[in-house]
């Protein structure tokens, strides 16, 4: 069977999106598929030679009447070429926007029946951007034009059928996690590092926006540092940090509470902690929490949008409304003060992020989808 050419467009920074189309572009690589990245700069889990993967960079031209230059052009033209030059089968976009509109003029430039369109919908796409009146109609367009959708919970399935009145099929393929590099044992001293005391470690990790609720993140800590000897870890950057510190140190909480920025290996990190909180606003899938899960880390996660599909509350972690910080402490305190429910929490966790949700097992249906469309 000839392996399908792919080529991936993602942002190539740190959010979710741009982590799960590096990753699926990794397992298709080793699997013998030729992997074209087509972006603005190298995303970051790309940096290391690896066989059958090839970056073609998105050049931004500057021009006198240009206010900002046309990103969305220069991407079209790139797709275009690369999937003539390397007879691409696919394009595979991840973020709808402006990734699903550049691939459509390629597409249209080389030709319907020579490049197909998979778009693959991760949740601020439709949630938030693509519901900005100037995008609207274009994200709803590109939709429609798309060969194939995909979206990575049931809640995005329905959240776009239902805002965009679209009746286009949509295709559930959730995240996954690689389970080999994302398990339980953190390095050795790291978490004495975190917790000389002994004490409990609850992490959250995120690119902290509004949507991500950091104020909850910070009462539910301070709540069960009460109770109980704990810290909490902050991973990311994002407008809402000043804020976060601003509360932090209100509450007196400053020396129990570690701000360490970007992490690019987050897998080294996440055994540390005892809980992971995610209470955000809204939550299309949340992958930090299913990385978590595979290292043997309670979640402990919104239950507005789509973790439902990877967490069954009480039984693998916690799903809570946002707003319900009470609700958040105690799933919290059950984990930390009852070894034997934390124990079969967290091996509960592990084994169903790895077994449902274990990369060999997404990309078989990501290939299945590619041979169906190929015919
Ligand atoms: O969470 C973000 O703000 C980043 C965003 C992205 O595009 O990277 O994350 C979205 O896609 C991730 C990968 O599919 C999902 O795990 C996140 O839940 C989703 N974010 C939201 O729905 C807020």
């Amino acid at each position: 069977m000839r392996m399908p050419k792919v080529g991936i467009t993602c942002y190539p920074t740190q959010g979710g999106s741009g982590v799960v189309a590096t990753e699926l572009g990794l397992h298709l690589a080793r699997h013998g598929c030729a992997v074209h990245f087509i972006s603005s700069q190298l995303p970051f889990r790309l940096r290391a030679y690896r066989e059958n993967i090839f970056y073609h960079q998105v050049e931004m031209p500057q021009y006198p009447v240009f206010q900002h230059s046309p990103y969305t052009l220069s991407l079209a033209t790139v797709m275009s070429e690369t999937a003539v030059r390397e007879e691409l089968d696919v394009l595979h976009v991840h973020y709808a926007i402006p990734h699903a509109a550049s691939a459509f003029l390629a597409r249209e430039m080389v030709g319907r029946d020579r490049l197909k369109i998979v778009t693959t919908l991760h949740g601020t796409d439709i949630t938030l951007v693509g519901q900005e009146p100037t995008f609207f109609p274009i994200t709803r367009f590109v939709i429609e034009q798309s060969d194939a959708v995909t979206a990575v919970s049931n809640f995005l399935k329905d959240e776009t059928e239902r805002v965009f009145e679209t009746t286009r099929e949509i295709e559930v393929i959730p995240n996954f996690v690689d389970a080999r590099a994302f398990r339980p044992g953190a390095k050795p001293g790291l978490r004495e590092r975190f917790a000389p005391a002994g004490e409990a470690l609850l992490l959250h990790a995120s690119n902290f926006r509004k949507v991500k609720n950091l104020p909850a993140v910070v009462q539910v800590f301070a709540a069960v540092a009460a109770r109980t000897p704990a810290r909490l870890l902050l991973l990311g950057e994002g407008p809402e940090l000043p804020a976060v510190r601003e509360q932090v140190d209100g509450l007196g909480l400053t020396d129990r509470v570690e701000f360490l920025g970007h992490v690019d290996e987050l897998q080294e990190v996440l055994p540390v902690a005892d809980v992971l909180l995610l209470p955000s606003l809204h939550e299309s899938f949340g992958l930090v929490a299913l990385e978590a899960m595979a290292c043997g880390v309670v979640p402990v996660v919104t239950d507005r949008g789509g973790a439902g599909d990877f967490i069954q509350d009480g039984i693998n972690g916690f799903l809570r409304d946002p707003e319900d910080v009470d609700g958040m402490v105690a799933a919290c305190l059950e984990v930390l003060t009852d070894p034997e429910s934390r124990h079969q929490l967290a091996e509960e966790a592990r084994r169903d992020a790895a077994a449902d949700f274990g990369a060999p097992c997404v990309l078989k249906t990501y290939l299945a989808l590619y041979d169906r469309l190929l015919g």
